[in-house]
């Protein structure tokens, strides 16, 4: 049966704004307090996934979270009604900031996923990325299930795990630190694991900023999942570009089908590394290495050339989807225009994504690969496919209901809490979700 690779792209929030929380992650940090035009990161993200349609790619939407999470204030002692806490939680504008992030938008980080042909049951796994490194990043695990489970509902096709324990042992980030490589999508694969650091074994680790996945998370997926360690690999992220600012491996390498495109320095033991995962798929492994010499880690890190999406052309060729940083950095363009006819990557696509890369998000960020085969995507929730009618629908809906600026100052306005439910009721009916929504279904919010 044919399989192929789908993109599901997180829909910017109507919180988006720049909090500056991610240390570690230097575009985050350098951002913090800039006024955000939500509308604005709403649309582009839109843009891409659109794009991508147009090219024949398929393409899924995945919901905002409900933001601020009153649920958390209230558990951290805020009392009143939802508008009185927020306009206590005024005065404590890092905590309000923290439970208001659109973080979600990050949909690399939502999950693991492994395609059926790699597992043991033949379903298609997604283990919930605990996030356990940032605060505002561990409050999305609980509705990413939810999510994840009105959408890949059948539970003959998928399987959906929780979070893993939210403890430094087990800091699992998801998709952005792991990779498939495979013949055709719908054939078994290898599956590439990537950590920062082992958690109970000594070793090389960074010494500035979090090493945010271990090896003991990467391991507990790969066993929920199923997955033979024949065909599985697991590399430590080289610790010195960590504290140079990459803090997902999907920041310094990426891959799809047989081919890997990353930076010269991007593994320890990089060799090895390759020699591994050219054996275990079988031979005939594709690696695009970038010498520090042409790109350094640094042009890498500010451009987000490797946070890009390698896409099947078909062929044996690749697209690369590039953010519009990489061709403001005159080094990173020298050597995206070098590709032109050296090898797999034939064409290179531009997208302007400044209000999600001003928070350390870049194409391969925004979205969640998940590979399908017919029978498994019939079984997706239909409403979630991008096409032309929900795309116009999507920016109607961004255009009713989004501010097109926003400030941490103005994240305790009761009105603006409003202006999110009441879009995020019209969201669940538009993508037929149901009420996934903790002011939808009146719970805490915590499971
Ligand atoms: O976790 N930024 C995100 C960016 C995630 C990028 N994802 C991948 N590389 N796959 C993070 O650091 C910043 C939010 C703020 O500071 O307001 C933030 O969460």
């Amino acid at each position: 049966m044919s399989a192929f690779e789908a993109n599901f792209d997180g829909l910017v929030g109507p919180t988006h704004h720049y909090g500056g929380h991610s240390f570690g992650n230097v575009a985050s940090t350098g951002n913090a307090g800039q006024t955000a035009n939500p509308k604005a990161a709403a649309k582009q993200g839109l843009a891409k996934m659109k794009a991508l349609v147009d090219l024949g790619y398929r393409q899924g939407v995945l919901p905002p979270q409900e933001r601020p999470a009153v649920w958390e204030l209230r558990r951290l002692g805020f009392t009143g009604t939802d508008p009185e806490l927020l306009l206590a939680a005024a005065a404590a504008p890092q905590l309000l900031s923290n439970v208001s992030s659109a973080s979600s938008m990050w949909t690399a980080n939502a999950a693991t996923v492994s395609p059926s042909a790699d597992t043991a049951d033949r379903r298609v796994h997604f283990t919930v990325a605990n996030l356990q490194n940032k605060f505002h990043r561990a409050l999305e695990h609980a509705q990413t299930a939810r999510t994840l489970r009105a959408i890949f509902a059948n539970a003959a096709r998928f399987a959906v795990h929780d979070a893993l324990p939210m403890h430094a042992a087990f800091g699992d980030e998801g998709a952005a630190n792991h990779t498939r490589f495979c013949r055709g999508y719908g054939e078994s694969g290898v599956e590439f694991f990537v950590y920062g650091r082992k958690h109970w074994a000594d070793g090389p680790a960074p010494q500035r900023y979090p090493a945010r996945q271990t090896l003991e998370a990467s391991e507990a997926v790969a066993r929920l999942h199923g997955l033979n360690p024949d065909y599985t690999v697991y590399a430590q992220q080289n610790p010195e570009v960590i504290d140079a600012g990459v803090f997902h491996n999907d920041v310094i390498a990426v891959g799809n089908l047989d081919v890997l495109f990353c930076h010269e320095q991007a593994f320890l033991d990089q060799s090895t590394v390759y020699r591994e995962l050219d054996a275990k798929l079988g031979g005939g492994l594709h690696v695009i290495e970038v010498p520090v010499a042409e790109v350094s880690v640094g042009e890498a890190i500010k451009s987000y050339l490797f946070n890009s999406q390698l896409l099947d052309a078909g062929n044996g060729q690749m697209r690369l989807v590039v953010p519009e940083e990489c061709r403001q950095l005159p080094a990173v363009w020298r050597y995206l225009q070098s590709l032109h006819g050296q090898g797999p990557i034939s064409e290179v696509l531009v997208f302007d994504l400044k209000q999600s890369m001003q928070n350390g998000g870049g194409p391969a960020c925004l979205r969640l690969r998940v590979a399908l085969n017919e029978a498994e995507a019939a079984a997706v929730n239909p409403k979630v496919w991008l096409n032309d009618a929900l795309f116009a629908t999507l920016n109607d809906w961004v255009d009713t209901h989004y501010r097109d600026r926003l400030s941490v100052a103005e994240l305790a306005d009761p009105q603006l809490l409003l202006e999110v439910r009441t879009a995020l009721d019209v969201l669940t009916r538009i993508l037929g979700l149901g009420s996934i929504y903790p002011f939808q279904y009146g719970g805490t919010g915590l499971s």
